[in-house]
């Protein structure tokens, strides 16, 4: 589907000055300093045509973006205009510089061999038949003398594409990884709050959508700065706010959402988990509590014994049953059991009138409590003066929010991922969950947590994983699947858990690890101690400068492929191919495909992408709503809203026993990597500890007095957009942003060079001094290369140990020092 334009608006000069600046910025061995592409042509105008695209960058949005193209050449892109809900029509300076990414000098524009040391940037140009047969001679002979899990694939998020992306779990990518049956290498990033939320509220969406934010009356965003971050929703809440409602931002900085809050609620970082119990501690105080909500919608009425265990029906001599289970699995149902009070007994929990929520006596010749027993219990150090102390936020303040969250109407919460990238990230994240449920802050319009749009999902990414070949054999599936820093380790010492497992050759597509996983130097490390290294990518970024063999993809504009992963808005998005893929490039998809035709796997691929796509959109929504890659493309977007805008209606959970859960008899860790597990922190959600380094009474503090919170930029999509130049008239270089009294017991001044150190790594940049920031927390924007930086890269001085239980790197959990240079 073309659409015509007329172009006058456009100056067709400026766009040539900008892109002709990038291109003598020209760089690195096989990188691109061009700017004939765009030479004047004279004559007549050519006419513009315009192709529907998205802005596939992992940045939360995804928006529609329309492609205008000129005589074969993307010359601007503007917001796509969506008839059916004109609230999502929006784009970003991001969005609206693309032209200078696809024009790019850090291009790649041909398959390249390394001739120099791994992260030197040399390489020597060859053909596509080269590399493929390099890169599947290799792999052949690795996969005879190790087996396929010495080939680990890595999948990125920096292109949201199905086709070429991997993000999607169903991506081609991802069915050529089950194809092979090699090492999958998860990224273990933005682990820890999405799982406090499937921990007690289920699996499945938690968020209340856009459309509710007309019910809510108090918008708290809890650590996000959506401004920056999250551009499609935050004229949701500034609309909610122009018609009355206030907004409330808790922050450990005054930052760009603060500027346009009713109120800023300051904390130190990464204790957010402890203000949440002193505001329960507060509501209890006053008996604030939501009691019906946490008796119908939760299970704060469940039984614990002493042993830790549930009080069930068997328990009573009420033997279990069996039943199947929607997917055909039998289980056991044994029931728990509450104390009612209505008629004083004992019963199974979905036949009690009115649960009790304490004060239950011995049952059967059990000592028992209740869930909110414990809830009493774990509250109860956290008096206001405790939780101040502790946090940094005054008392006045979380008696503001006790009040707010239960005596004030409908409270929305956005908790966001400055509560992730911590160690006590997930502990943190139960601890506020464990609020919206005592106050009732959930399930109704108005009351909930807002996260984002009603899903699609990734679509039936099993069908496409495991669907046979043309001669009818099944794909093997995952080889193995290693955590990242499981994969460090694994690479360095050749054993998994005492257990021979070399991995001999690494490929990673849409993904910057050098720049984006924490300790930069130890991801250097294993990148150095493997034997072949493919990556395949747009740019020379950090991550190319440490490949064997580097295959040039193309630009989102220059191929199709469909963008079904979103959160920013509710539709499926059909991008066309606007332009021919520049020098050598290729799309993704075409090169996963010639690497399986050549491993021997062509077999596995003889499908178009339409057919696969269509096999992607089969889920139960999709095939109900009839959703094809046709009906998509009648007008490239479809909206799909397969929740209401209230998330969990009714008081409804995806949890075994519909309820919320504040309890886990038999907790379980994300990962296993024979770490030390004490699971009696994992088994109530008001478990709260403070995190590492952030934790200013940690010892460490003494030596490396300040935390860093290396934060998302504005003018860049994690490391994407650093090949513009545009973007740096607005964040030329990386700063830190100190506070003022720090900055002057340490006599550093506006713009002064300052080096942060600690014992993992360094980094010099220039120091800026900001009264938003609290004393002895830094901001650092990330995102920058490491060639970008004057010396060191902020990268290098983050840690890479996860929690005990759950696998996700804690990017603002870091200490430094501060020496001015
Ligand atoms: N422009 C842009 N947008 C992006 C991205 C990008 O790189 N650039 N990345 C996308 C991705 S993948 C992600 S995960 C999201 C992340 O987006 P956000 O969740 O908004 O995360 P950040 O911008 O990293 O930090 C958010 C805020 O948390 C605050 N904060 C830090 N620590 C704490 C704390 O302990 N307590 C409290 N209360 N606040 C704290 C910071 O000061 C900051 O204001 O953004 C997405 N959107
Ligand atoms: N210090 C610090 N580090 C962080 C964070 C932080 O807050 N602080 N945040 C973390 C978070 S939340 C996240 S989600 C990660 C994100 O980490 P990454 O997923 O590594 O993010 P990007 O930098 O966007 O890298 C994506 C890469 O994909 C490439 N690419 C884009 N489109 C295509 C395509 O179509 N084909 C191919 N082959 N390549 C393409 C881009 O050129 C880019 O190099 O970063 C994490 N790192
Ligand atoms: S970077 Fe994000 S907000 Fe900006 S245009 Fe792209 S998807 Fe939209
Ligand atoms: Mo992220």
């Amino acid at each position: 589907m073309e659409k015509q334009e007329s172009m006058h608006s456009f100056s067709r000069r400026s766009f040539i000055k900008g892109a002709a600046a990038l291109g003598a910025a020209g760089a690195l061995a096989g990188c691109s300093a061009q700017g004939s592409n765009l030479a004047e042509t004279g004559g007549p105008v050519p006419e513009t045509k315009i192709f529907a695209g998205a802005c596939r960058s992992q940045c939360a949005n995804g928006c529609y973006v329309n492609v205008h193209v000129r005589d074969g050449q993307v010359v601007r892109t503007t917001a796509g205009k969506f008839d059916d809900g004109p609230e999502f029509n929006r784009i970003c300076p991001k969005g609206l510089s693309l032209p200078a990414r696809v024009y790019s000098s850090e291009r790649l524009q041909y398959p390249m061999r390394r001739i120099g040391e791994r992260g030197e940037g040399k390489f020597e140009r060859i053909s596509w038949d080269e590399a493929i047969k390099e890169i599947t001679d290799k792999w052949k002979g690795y996969i005879e003398e190790y087996g396929p899990t010495s080939i680990a694939f890595f999948l990125g998020s920096g292109n949201t594409g199905t086709l070429g992306g991997p993000a999607p779990e169903g991506s081609i990518m991802a069915r050529l990884l089950n194809v092979m049956g090699t090492s999958r290498v998860l990224p273990d990033r933005d682990i820890a709050t999405p799982m406090s939320h499937t921990y007690m509220f289920g699996p499945g969406a938690h968020g209340h959508r856009a459309a509710d934010t007309v019910n809510g009356d108090h918008f708290i965003i809890w650590a996000g700065d959506t401004a920056v971050s999250e551009k499609q929703r935050t004229h949701f809440f500034l609309e909610a706010r122009d018609r009355g409602a206030d907004l409330i931002v808790i922050d450990i900085a005054y930052r760009t959402m603060a500027g346009k809050a009713d109120k800023f609620i300051p904390v130190h970082p990464a204790t957010d988990g402890a203000l949440a119990l002193g505001i329960i501690h507060e509501v209890l105080e006053q008996g604030w509590e939501a009691t019906e909500f946490l008796r119908e919608f939760t299970e704060a009425p469940f039984l614990i014994k002493d042993d830790g265990k549930f009080l069930r029906m068997s328990d009573l001599g009420v033997a279990p049953t069996t039943t199947t289970d929607a997917q055909g699995k039998e289980t056991t149902v044994d029931p728990w059991v509450v104390w009612d009070e209505d008629t004083q007994t004992a019963m199974p929990y979905t036949e009690a009138t009115k649960p009790a929520l304490g004060d239950v006596p011995d049952i059967n010749g059990f000592h028992v409590r209740t869930e909110m027993d414990m809830i009493r219990e774990a509250a109860e150090p956290w008096t206001l003066e405790r939780a101040s102390e502790v946090t940094g936020t005054s008392i006045e303040d979380i008696k503001y929010l006790a009040h707010l969250y239960t005596q004030e109407g409908n409270v929305m919460t956005d908790m966001k991922y400055g509560l992730n990238h911590y160690n006590n990230g997930m502990y943190t994240s139960k601890c506020i969950n464990s609020l919206l449920l005592i106050t009732g802050q959930m399930c109704f319009p108005g009351r909930g947590m807002y996260t984002g749009e009603g899903n699609f999902g990734e679509g039936n990414t099993q069908a496409t994983i495991s669907m046979p070949s043309a001669s009818g054999e099944k794909p093997r599936g995952v080889g193995a699947t290693l955590n990242w820093t499981d994969f460090c380790n694994i690479v360095q010492t050749g054993k998994k858990m005492g257990k021979d497992f070399p991995i001999k050759s690494f490929y990673a597509v849409c993904t910057n690890i050098v720049s984006n996983q924490t300790e930069q130097n130890e991801t250097i490390k294993a990148l150095k101690a493997i034997e072949f290294i493919v990556i395949q990518e747009m740019t020379m970024n950090d991550t190319s400068l440490y490949a064997d063999i580097l295959l040039p993809a193309c630009h989102w504009f220059e191929t199709s492929d469909l963008r079904v992963r979103y959160y920013g808005n509710p539709y499926l998005l059909w991008n066309e191919k606007a332009v021919e893929p520049l020098y050598e490039s290729k799309p993704d998809a075409d090169i996963y495909r010639l690497i399986a035709d050549a491993m021997g796997y062509g077999d596995f691929f003889q499908f178009t992408d339409d057919e696969y796509l269509n096999v992607l959109l089969s889920t139960p929504w999709g095939k109900a709503h009839g959703v094809t890659i046709d009906k998509i493309r009648e007008k490239n977007y479809l909206r799909c809203e397969v929740s209401g805008p209230v998330a969990h209606p009714n008081g409804e959970f995806y949890t075994p026993s519909k309820r919320a859960s504040f309890y886990r008899e038999d907790p379980k860790p994300d990962y296993m990597m024979g770490q030390e597990l004490d699971i009696e922190k994992e088994k109530f959600t008001l478990f709260w500890e403070p995190a590492r380094e952030a934790d200013l009474d940690n010892p460490i503090r003494e030596k490396y007095p300040f935390s860093v919170c290396c934060e998302h930029m504005r003018t860049r999509t994690h490391t994407q957009w650093y090949d513009v130049d545009y973007m740096k008239e607005f964040e030329k270089q990386p700063v830190c942003r100190i506070n003022p009294e720090d900055a002057a017991e340490l006599g550093i001044k506006e713009g002064d060079t300052i080096r942060l150190y600690n014992d993992r790594g360094s980094v010099t940049l220039l120091a800026t001094i900001n009264p938003g920031e609290q004393r002895k927390a830094l901001h650092c924007p990330r995102s920058f290369l490491t060639r970008e930086h004057i010396d060191g890269d902020l990268a290098t001085t983050t840690f890479n140990d996860y929690n005990q239980a759950c696998r996700n790197q804690s990017y603002f959990d870091c200490a430094v020092a501060i020496e001015k240079l």
